[in-house]
């Protein structure tokens, strides 16, 4: 790399220290309007920078990969999901990939576990009932839930944040279920006490409460499907904090206005930012706007992870956080 800064294009509003810290480092154009870029401005970004630092919110696909410049050697994205990016087409035009894993697991867990209790024990309607002024007083089988301890939780995609929400969800009584490509360790599986099922419509018919942790891939595009969401129980809830596309949204609504299914608690939606009207209506369904990993310390940390992406490919060496094809 010469020894000229390297033009990097954020495409939104970063945490101020991210920001700052970039401008330092780098020759950093900033989105101070936190405007998401349109298409033409995203063709005009890949045109005349080094590195583009994108979000969810920029659809990086073939298309637009095939409009960039010489210049772009590097892709950082803010987010551990690239599921907006198409790694193989940026990898086959020699565009590394990188993404910011590890720093937004616990925060992305509490918030599961958020869902978990939050729709189990009905508390946004609870708390709505108090601010419409409709609580006249205790009673006894007023607002009623299901207790969380003792339940049996399937968790599909036993990964980073799979175990980090089986380890929350343990302590609170869970028993831990999960489906995933192959077996985790033996010493993760003793320390979580998990049963795995290798068939994902077995795990689901037996378990009281399923959890999404997989990424968005081809292979998992509605892996909830209308057929499998009926394989649980109606006393069941659904609950997703990973990507709106691996739960066929319809279905889901279908069943839970059909009170086939006892609730949902999602964070993230199949054409997001639109939420599927029905379950907009829907009182069993606990609603949230993508905000897994919006902490504050989440969010510095995800931008220091593109920064040192950034600066070791800078530096000559290979970013830490490099995503191939075949990872996904
Ligand atoms: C991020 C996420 O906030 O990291 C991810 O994959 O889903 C979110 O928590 C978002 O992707 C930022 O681009």
């Amino acid at each position: 790399m010469a020894s000229r800064k390297p033009k990097v294009i954020v495409t939104r509003k970063l945490p101020d220290p991210v920001e700052t810290r970039m401008r330092e480092l780098f020759d950093a154009e900033l989105n101070l309007t936190d405007e998401p870029m349109s298409r033409k401005q995203l063709i005009d970004a890949v045109g005349r920078c080094d590195v583009l630092a994108p979000t969810i919110t920029d659809k990086i696909d073939a298309g637009l990969i095939a409009k960039a410049g010489e210049r772009l050697k590097l892709i950082a994205n803010f987010g551990a999901g690239v599921d907006h990016i198409d790694v193989a087409a940026a990898n086959a035009a020699g565009v590394i990939v990188t993404n910011t894993p590890g720093v937004l697991t616990e925060d992305t867990a509490d918030l599961t576990m958020t869902l978990i209790m939050a729709t189990l024990r009905r508390v946004i309607e609870g708390a709505n009932a108090v601010q419409a002024g409709e609580f006249t007083g205790w009673a006894p089988t007023w607002m009623l839930g299901r207790r969380l301890g003792g339940k049996r939780l399937g968790i599909i995609g036993m990964g980073r944040i799979g175990a980090a929400v089986a380890r929350r969800a343990k302590a609170f009584g869970l028993q831990i279920h999960y489906h995933n490509r192959k077996p985790v360790s033996h010493v993760v599986a003793d320390e979580l006490e998990a049963t795995y099922w290798d068939s994902l419509d077995q795990m689901l018919a037996r378990v009281d409460i399923v959890s999404v942790h997989a990424p968005a891939t081809p292979a998992t595009y509605h892996l909830l499907s209308g057929r499998r969401l009926k394989l649980l129980q109606p006393h069941a809830i659904v609950v997703n904090t990973a990507r709106g596309s691996i739960i066929d949204e319809q279905a889901l609504a279908d069943l839970l206005v059909e009170g086939k299914l006892a609730g949902a608690g999602l964070d993230v939606f199949e054409l997001e930012p639109k939420v599927n009207p029905k379950l907009l209506k829907c009182p069993q369904a606990v609603l949230l706007p993508h905000m897994g990993s919006a902490t504050v310390e989440a969010r510095v940390d995800m931008g220091e992870k593109v920064i040192i992406n950034i600066k070791t490919w800078m530096d000559g060496h290979r970013p830490p956080d490099r995503v191939l094809p075949q990872m996904l």
